[in-house]
């Protein structure tokens, strides 16, 4: 007879650590860079070592300051050329995964290198990352095998990881720890936070402005200047300060309750912070809106708008798995320009406006999930043990 301790489910081994290829061609704005950078780190801070090629090594300036400089201990940022010079490829510790995000193409001999490397035996764990939604068709594809049908690995099969908000996707990025330092982020970090960018904390509410050009803005900014008690906006760089200066040349003077301060571009530990500060937080893309769930305080997300309009399916898909209000609802409807702007759909900031609870209930229903970077560890385990069979 087995002992009680015997039949007690092992914990899975310990995964890795394994050394990580992550590819990454910034197509437009701040995101695939951000997404990119997010999991390289979480990935270095549980032990890996990840080489992370990109073509416009730019943003990791001031999205991740020393990146750049080889003082991030287990990155190493890698100029996207470089994987196609033989004098590189030559002397290249082969890595145990590779991973090419939203539809990157590795460089053909970065794969020939490697396949031609042992007579291709030593073969990575290969996957696709894809963009986020909560769409239907992400359950259905994700992890499924894509066989590579021609090229130097031939016959090698790469594999969709879709990042998402079920437990049948791969999850989102979740670093551990992440939500307890949330937690402690109160009024005093806050205090002194804002400080640390030069502002006052008056004590008053806080809404933070991340858009893209089409977002309403100087239409946000005559409801937010007639708030009581006076709002503080904190409008991030780029996009959204070029259309608020505008919108505040624009303003009739005197009419406006609205203190306005133009941030600068921040690393992603402090945009992460912005948004704990925050009563209500504007955020666009993918990444950004990751980490209003995680702030758990009430948020409008603009989706990246496309030329086909398909992103309204995606938009209406993510209103409907979080189950919005009504509030919510409206909120994103105007902000995305899915209606015309009311300019009557109340702020989170009024007393009976329940959209803060609501938003700490997502959040913590989000985080009784698997995070990306967990499931993904187990996902590369999975494969090698397949591989091996
Ligand atoms: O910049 P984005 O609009 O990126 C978008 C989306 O990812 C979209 O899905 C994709 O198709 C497109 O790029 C190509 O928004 P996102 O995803 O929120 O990325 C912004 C990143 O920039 C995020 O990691 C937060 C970071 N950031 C800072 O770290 N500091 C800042 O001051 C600002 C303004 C942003």
């Amino acid at each position: 007879m087995h002992s009680k301790a015997q039949h007690q489910r092992q914990p899975p081994p310990p995964a890795g650590p394994w050394l990580w290829d992550i590819f990454c061609q910034v197509i437009d704005n701040f995101g695939d860079v951000g997404v990119c950078w997010r999991l390289a780190a979480d990935l270095a801070a549980r032990g890996h070592t990840v080489r992370l090629w990109l073509d416009d090594t730019q943003a990791l300036n001031w999205l991740a300051p020393g990146a750049l400089e080889g003082r991030w201990p287990g990155v190493s940022v890698r100029d996207w050329s470089d994987a196609s010079k033989p004098q590189v490829l030559q002397g290249l510790e082969p890595a145990q995964v590779w991973m090419e995000s939203f539809g990157c193409e590795l460089p053909t001999a970065f794969v020939a290198a490697r396949a031609l490397s042992l007579g291709g035996v030593l073969q990575p764990v290969w996957t696709n990352l894809e963009y986020l939604s909560a769409e239907d068709f992400v359950e259905r594809c994700h992890a499924l095998p894509s066989p590579v049908m021609s090229g130097p690995a031939k016959g090698w099969t790469k594999h969709f990881y879709y990042p998402g908000f079920t437990p049948q996707t791969g999850g989102l990025v979740r670093e551990p720890g992440l939500l307890e330092r949330r937690g402690a982020f109160r009024s005093a970090e806050r205090h002194i936070f804002l400080q640390s960018l030069g502002l006052a904390d008056e004590g008053g509410p806080l809404v933070s402005l991340f858009c893209y050009d089409c977002a309403p803005v100087a239409q946000l900014l005559e409801q937010l200047g007639t708030q009581t008690p006076p709002v503080h906006l904190l409008v991030t760089a780029g996009k959204a300060s070029g259309l608020a200066e505008h919108a505040l040349a624009q303003a009739p003077d005197g009419k406006s309750d609205l203190r306005v301060s133009f941030l600068p571009l921040l690393s992603q530990t402090d945009f992460d912070q912005l948004l704990w500060a925050c009563d209500l937080n504007f955020v666009r893309g993918e990444d950004s809106l990751v980490r209003a769930l995680w702030a758990g305080q009430p948020f409008v997300w603009q989706i990246y708008p496309q030329d086909d309009g398909v992103h309204r399916a995606k938009l209406a898909a993510f209103l409907d798995f979080i189950d919005a209000p009504a509030l919510v609802r409206n909120w994103h409807a105007q902000w995305n320009g899915v209606v015309p702007w009311r300019g009557d759909v109340p702020l989170p900031m009024a007393p009976e406006v329940p959209w803060r609870a609501w938003a700490r209930a997502l959040q913590n229903g989000l985080a009784t999930q698997t995070d990306l970077v967990s499931g993904l560890l187990g996902f590369v385990a999975e494969r090698q043990s397949v591989m091996k069979k």
